[in-house]
């Protein structure tokens, strides 16, 4: 008894913090590429250039609200990470020869948007920019490689964000469906496994609804992610309809919660914080709004905008499979002097239970296994684990050789928990697809390196570097690991 026989190990990626080659082949510019790097141990933010509507300039830290009429703009002064990344722009052929070393079954990338629509509002895709990943397809399929494609991963066309203030708008739905008709058209012969919005729980700011004064206008916000839920569920329904063995998932962030103590207050705090996440579980699964959602919007004054027929897309466009990543856990607590701690895109309660890497995020194997189980027994629906994994810095040797066991141990503790969740607890899980394969920009804090992957990639904060790639330790590890299919895990 161990890992069903087609069971999909690889790893996961994403075009902002990847692919590089950022006006190659007719590339537009997106949201992600007017974002500096940062210093995520330092404290210092990635940040966003703007203009404001007085026709003043400014910068501010990318969390913050970005005031209505202000555009954000490449600084020429500015590094930004993801104009270059790691390059698999120009790099695809050697790195995917690399992933069918270690023995991937499957590797999950995202598409970028403004490869195909460079403002995303034109009619007609941009024929380079398809070809682009025809090409990486056929790379990936000519080794067996299943590809597993992100529609968007943080990812919106910045003319999108400026001239249409973007999710907030209705039209964004069409442009978003042009762009998916255009993808599952074309590679419809190609892709199987397709999922639509990357931690669609985290798309609630600029980077990724486009729309301004996010902190302040949560009515905004909650229409944004109204239009994002529609747009997912169409995608669903379009999908099957163009090729019905698509599988289309969902994708989340997971992220267990802890009561502090036997407090009851702690306990409903855990049930608040845990909700903030089903709702779009719930949503994306069952179809339709929680109770408690609608009674809270009711409660704020926010009515939601519908067009006729938006509650039957929603109820039809449900999904094959839930894709979720996990990274760390956290504590629900009431006490207003307990010690914070970082975890991926939001803070966490520290637990003094759990170890940390350098950035904070607590590591914690068992969460993995509660996730698996709470989300097999609320909705029956296959697990896909498509992100995982340690953010590090890996230190070269003089010989070339990179030795990362906190990596390995890492991995091999939470491919331990997924295992006593299927062996054990029944969950029917899918595969495993750990973040960042291969060294790329961190989301968080723009860094190089805060690195996750098997392979190296020599590049640097600044810029530096001449991205050649090497093999880490982990790198053998894993192929070992999909070699026995899980049952080697020394
Ligand atoms: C998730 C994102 C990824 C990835 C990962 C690690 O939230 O889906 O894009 O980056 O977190 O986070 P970070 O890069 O900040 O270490």
């Amino acid at each position: 008894m161990g890992f069903r026989k087609d069971f999909m190990w690889g790893g996961a990626t994403a075009a902002n913090q990847y692919e590089g080659g950022y006006r190659d082949g007719g590339k537009g510019i997106a949201v992600q590429d007017v974002i500096t790097g940062g210093d995520g141990r330092n404290g210092v933010p990635r940040r966003m250039c703007l203009k404001y509507a007085d026709g003043t300039t400014g910068i501010i830290d990318r969390r913050e609200e970005v005031p209505a009429g202000a555009v954000p703009y490449i600084d020429e002064n500015t590094y930004y990470p993801s104009h270059v990344a790691t390059d698999f722009y120009h790099h695809y052929k050697e790195d995917i020869a690399l992933f069918a070393e270690m023995g991937f079954k499957s590797f999950r990338l995202s598409i970028n948007w403004t490869r195909i629509f460079p403002n995303g509002d034109e009619t007609e895709p941009n024929e380079e920019g398809l070809q682009f990943y025809d090409d990486v397809f056929d790379e990936m399929l000519k080794y067996g490689i299943e590809p597993q494609v992100t529609i968007v991963h943080f990812d919106l066309p910045l003319h999108l964000a400026t001239e249409y203030e973007g999710w907030y708008n209705r039209k964004t739905i069409d442009f978003y469906m042009n762009y998916v008709e255009a993808i599952f058209q074309r590679y419809k012969h190609k892709v199987k496994y397709w999922k639509t919005f990357n931690e669609i729980n985290f798309c609630r700011d600029y980077t990724n609804l486009g729309i301004t004064e996010a902190q302040s206008r949560p009515d905004k916000v909650e229409q944004a992610v109204w239009h994002l839920f529609v747009a997912a569920a169409k995608t669903v329904i379009r999908g099957h309809e163009i090729n019905p063995d698509f599988m289309i998932g969902q994708m989340i962030n997971e992220n267990e919660y802890y009561t502090e103590d036997c407090n009851p207050k702690a306990a409903w705090q855990r049930v608040v914080d845990k909700r903030a996440r089903e709702f779009y579980t719930d949503v994306q699964n069952k179809g339709y709004y929680p109770e408690w959602k609608l009674i809270e919007l009711k409660n704020k004054g926010i009515e939601i905008k519908k067009e006729p027929g938006d509650d039957e897309i929603l109820r039809k466009g449900t999904v094959d499979y839930i894709g979720f990543s996990y990274y760390s856990t956290s504590v629900s607590s009431v006490r207003e002097d307990v010690e914070k701690t970082a975890s991926n895109l939001e803070s966490a309660v520290k637990n003094p239970y759990l170890k940390a890497n350098d950035w904070g995020w607590q590591i914690d194997p068992m969460g993995l296994r509660l996730i698996l189980n709470e989300l097999w027994s609320r909705y029956h629906k296959p697990l896909w684990i498509v992100e995982n994994g340690i953010g590090a810095i890996d230190v070269v040797e003089e010989d070339g050789s990179i030795h990362d066991p906190y990596r390995i141990d890492y991995m091999r503790d939470h491919i331990k928990a997924m295992k006593a969740a299927v062996v054990e607890d029944g969950v029917d899980l899918m595969g495993y697809m750990p973040w960042g394969c291969i060294d790329l920009v961190s989301a968080g804090t723009g860094e190089m390196r805060k690195r996750y992957g098997f392979i190296y990639v020599d590049m640097d904060d600044d810029g530096n570097g001449d991205l050649h790639r090497a093999r880490k330790d982990s790198f053998f590890w894993y192929k070992k690991v999909i070699e026995t299919n899980g049952e080697d895990l020394d």
